[in-house]
């Protein structure tokens, strides 16, 4: 059995990972030139976003052929090639599984609008007649599209036509496509927002009292039937290979997360949980700036804590992440890239691959990469189009205001080119990229980070090297330590009779930490110096430092 516990697994965004062909657009020949690079670095597994035909109007999320690989990318052949040259160097691959909905040029969709007949009218929601109801889509968009006398239900982009799960065909096709991606070899899928496969019966409203769109929320989130179908999908398909599952799980509680994966419901491996990527926002997620994007380290310890506690006491499991293609990069919100720049991601290192869960690493993330400045000229991301005129029409954000909004949280922060060296166009590719290049290449790349010993990329590579070290990372049981200190997080994780203590200043003022207990202590990784621990210590901006310790008896 592969042990993803023990793994780390990297998140490729294809079309801005490696261009191989000079049309600036990130391709899987690229891919397959960086292996010998990620194996380096020391990762499992690759977790590639969507590279099926599509297209692209939610760059591959919302596909038109799962069996076929989107041309811009490569060929099939180059897909098997990739499977292979990974497998060479003992790295897995884990697709991303998009099956809440297809594009509306995949074929089902197109037959069910050309053929009132067709079995494939119901393997989507179509409504006649008056708007169904009232549901917003994610993107800020009423969740209906419609298409001369009837509505289809969207619930992300309008060309992303939600499928219906209670159709048992349907989830035979998502079946089907599942297997045959497992049997050439894959090891698993990243499941795109899996948690909203099942609607509310009856589709009601949402508070019909209140004016305007409203948010669905729970009646398409976490629905009762989620777990029915994933049961199915288990003893369907994944019971049958050594596999992973991982579900992207769109605002999911802990009680839910729970539900999915404790291995006794049989229903998925790992979920990841969006907490701290809204932290700071509206309710109404990251275009809602009601709350100004402000938040206390105290709140991020307490999603922490929370998270942590009830996963491993609940016999849950999550995979850790602070990066991903729909946030922007992070390290401006929870570290300081102005005065602590290394530091700081350095900080956030050891924090992600010391809690409990597997750890996710995006693109450009181990080099410390930051946001571009963005002008809305610079825009590709429809959630960022759509967003951007429902902050002028439902919050009545005048343009400028919304423009300045939209630049600051959209996902183009993240999906510029990886920066692989000084050279022209960053060594992604020989001529100008599909997307806004970050011009902070010259100082931001792989070749530099590559050459200086104290780089934030050789510092990733310590941090993997550490969970390959110390099993009490990988299984151990999570601890806090001074749980209301506002600004150093501290927890201890142990293992058989292993322990492990983690301190991490998380603020940009200098902090003094009193810890009680008498510790014998090895000193293991820091951002700083190694030092000894007492039980008072001034810790610098973003100090943070792993002790191994065993109690004196
Ligand atoms: O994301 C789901 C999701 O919840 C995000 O769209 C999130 O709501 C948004 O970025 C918050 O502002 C998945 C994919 O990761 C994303 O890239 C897709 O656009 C989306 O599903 C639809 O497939
Ligand atoms: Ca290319």
């Amino acid at each position: 059995m592969k042990d993803y516990k023990k793994m780390t697994i990297y998140q490729i965004w294809p079309r801005s990972f490696k261009d191989s062909n000079d049309d600036g657009i990130g391709d899987i020949n690229g891919i397959i030139s960086k292996l010998d690079y990620l194996k380096d670095l020391g990762i499992d597994a690759i977790w590639l976003s969507p590279i099926y035909e599509s297209p692209n109007d939610d760059y591959g999320y919302d596909v038109s052929d799962y069996y076929s690989i989107n041309e811009e990318y490569g060929t099939m052949e180059d897909f098997d090639n990739l499977l292979k040259e990974a497998k060479k160097r003992n790295i897995e691959i884990i697709m991303d599984l998009v099956a809440n909905h297809t594009s509306t040029s995949h074929k089902w969709f197109k037959e069910a609008l050309n053929n009132p007949n067709s079995k494939y009218r119901d393997f989507y929601f179509f409504r006649q007649g008056e708007l169904p109801n009232n549901w917003l889509s994610f993107f800020g968009n009423s969740a209906w599209v419609k298409n001369n006398d009837e509505y289809y239900l969207a619930t992300f982009n309008t060309t992303q036509a939600d499928l219906n799960w209670e159709n048992p065909e349907v989830r035979k096709e998502v079946y089907k496509i599942m297997k045959y991606y497992l049997d050439k070899g894959v090891y698993g899928f990243r499941m795109d927002v899996i948690n909203t496969i099942d609607k509310k019966e009856g589709l009601p409203s949402k508070n019909p009292h209140l004016k305007g769109y409203q948010f669905p929320d729970d009646y398409i989130i976490d629905g009762d039937k989620v777990s029915k179908y994933l049961k199915e999908m288990n003893k369907e398909v994944l019971s049958k290979y050594d596999c992973l599952a991982l579900g992207e799980a769109v605002l999911v509680t802990p009680e839910s997360a729970i539900q999915y994966t404790n291995p006794k419901n049989k229903e998925l491996n790992m979920t990841f949980h969006f907490d701290l990527a809204l932290l700071g926002c509206g309710e109404l997620g990251k275009y809602d700036f009601r709350k100004g994007y402000k938040f206390t380290i105290k709140e991020f310890k307490d999603i922490t804590s929370l998270w942590q506690n009830s996963m491993y006491d609940n016999g849950g499991y999550i995979g850790n992440y602070l990066s991903n293609h729909d946030q922007k990069r992070p390290i401006e919100r929870f570290g300081d890239i102005k005065k602590y720049y290394k530091e700081s991601a350095k900080a956030l290192a050891i924090y992600n691959f010391t809690l409990y869960g597997t750890p996710f690493i995006y693109q450009g993330e181990e080099i410390g990469m930051t946001n571009p400045k963005l002008s809305y000229k610079d825009w590709k991301d429809p959630e960022c189009f759509n967003s951007y005129n429902a902050m002028k029409k439902m919050l009545h954000v005048p343009s400028f205001i919304a423009k300045k909004i939209a630049n600051f949280v959209t996902r183009d922060n993240a999906r510029t080119p990886v920066h692989w060296s000084k050279e022209k166009y960053a060594g992604f590719s020989n001529v100008e990229p599909w997307i806004h290049l970050n011009p902070n290449y010259k100082e931001i790349n792989v070749e530099d980070n590559l050459k200086d010993e104290d780089s934030i990329l050789n510092f990733y590579k310590k941090c993997i090297n550490l969970r390959k070290e110390y099993d009490s990372l990988c299984y151990g049981s999570y601890t806090d330590i001074q749980k209301d200190y506002p600004y150093i997080i501290s927890y201890m994780r142990n293992y058989k009779d292993e322990s492990l203590l983690i301190i991490i200043n998380l603020d940009k003022k200098p902090r003094e930490f009193i810890f009680d207990g008498k510790y014998k202590f090895k000193h293991l990784l820091t951002n700083y110096r190694p030092r000894n621990l007492v039980s008072n210590m001034i810790f610098q901006p973003f100090e943070a430092h792993v002790y191994k310790i065993t109690p004196i008896t």
